[in-house]
């Protein structure tokens, strides 16, 4: 008899995925729009498929990428005190949930009941959320695969439980000023007049240190960029010429934000649902945006979006800093 001595690993339990994934036709549909837009203009959630989000795992270990070392040091030196200023026993929600790290410097300290992670990279989450649910077995646990800029529906919080918001990462750094005060406020809502939102942003620095985050010597930055061609083509059948382009990312100091292109170096044509956009050469597909902003400007953005700032956490260095915002009263 042979036995298989290899398979001593215990089965990660299975989690009941919630899938609400844009589906191709809506992607392309905006697409379509952003191609058409004078300057062209793609939307950062298309950089998440999985080899996108295997991407950002990589930037986040970039000795030039200061923001998750940074942030996750944070976590690790102040996580008792998060906690309590957040209140244990609640239902989190977690907006961006990635590879998972994060949310396992707080669990300990704030004792979720129930944690429901939201990501659009729908493989890394189910993994996510599985390994979770084997490792904190008092959670309950229930992924979500959306883009959370839509109107989510999350109907499984038991009636009157208190609701956490956490939104890690500096993600908040994609929206526009003004979208991102709209965006706060509907989390305020999602939160309840009782509940709190944590949430990170990085914060305004020399611009080399800003640009150097988003120019790695290894280039991966520069790929994760580049990826969302590669998507485009596989997922959405587009024809694009990976090599024809090149990645261009730079701190404009006016804007107070970090903005990745995607350069054309020739001129050229992409195709996507029989539609063709021309490219002249120099032409810019702009990516992604990333706002910086300093503590005041943030507090200042979250009053206006109906939140009370109770307390802030941030580096030695004041690289970064991680907000506790509690609903106006
Ligand atoms: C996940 C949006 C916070 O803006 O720093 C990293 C994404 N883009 N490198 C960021 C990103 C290029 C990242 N966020």
């Amino acid at each position: 008899m042979i036995r298989n001595t290899h398979n001593t690993q215990p089965a990660l339990p299975e989690v009941h995925l919630h899938d609400f994934h844009p589906s191709p036709a809506s992607l392309i549909s905006e697409v379509l729009e952003g191609l058409a837009a004078t300057p062209k203009v793609l939307p950062p959630k298309l950089f998440y498929d999985h080899r996108g989000a295997e991407l950002f795992e990589r930037i986040c270990e970039l000795p030039e990428y200061y923001l998750t070392r940074t942030e996750i040091g944070i976590l690790e030196s102040r996580g008792t005190e998060i906690a309590a200023a957040m209140g244990t026993g609640a239902c989190m929600v977690e907006l961006g949930s990635g590879a998972g790290a994060k949310v396992r410097l707080l669990f300990d300290h704030l004792r979720p009941t129930m944690y429901v992670p939201i990501d659009i990279a729908r493989l890394q989450l189910q993994s996510v959320a599985r390994e979770l649910a084997n490792d904190y077995p008092w959670i309950e646990v229930h992924p979500v695969c959306a883009d959370y800029c839509r109107p989510l529906h999350l109907e499984f919080f038991p009636p009157g439980a208190r609701r956490l918001v956490y939104f890690p990462g500096s993600t908040l750094g994609n929206f526009e000023p003004a979208q991102a005060a709209a965006f706060l406020a509907n989390l305020r809502d999602l939160a309840g007049a009782d509940g709190a939102l944590l949430i990170s942003i990085d914060l305004k620095k020399e611009t080399r240190r800003i640009e150097g985050a988003y120019n790695d010597a290894a280039g991966v930055t520069a790929e994760f960029n580049l990826n969302m061609l590669a998507r485009l083509r596989h997922d959405l059948g587009a024809e694009v010429n990976l090599d024809g382009f090149r990645h261009r990312a730079f701190y404009n100091l006016e804007a107070g934000r970090v903005e990745m292109h995607l350069i054309s170096r020739r001129p050229q044509a992409i195709v996507v649902d029989d539609r063709t956009f021309h490219l002249e050469e120099g032409e810019t597909i702009h990516t992604e945006n990333s706002y910086k902003y300093s503590i005041g400007e943030f507090q200042d953005l979250a009053q206006r979006a109906g939140y009370r700032p109770v307390r802030v956490w941030t580096d030695p260095e004041e690289l970064f800093s991680i907000h506790l915002l509690k609903p106006e009263t």
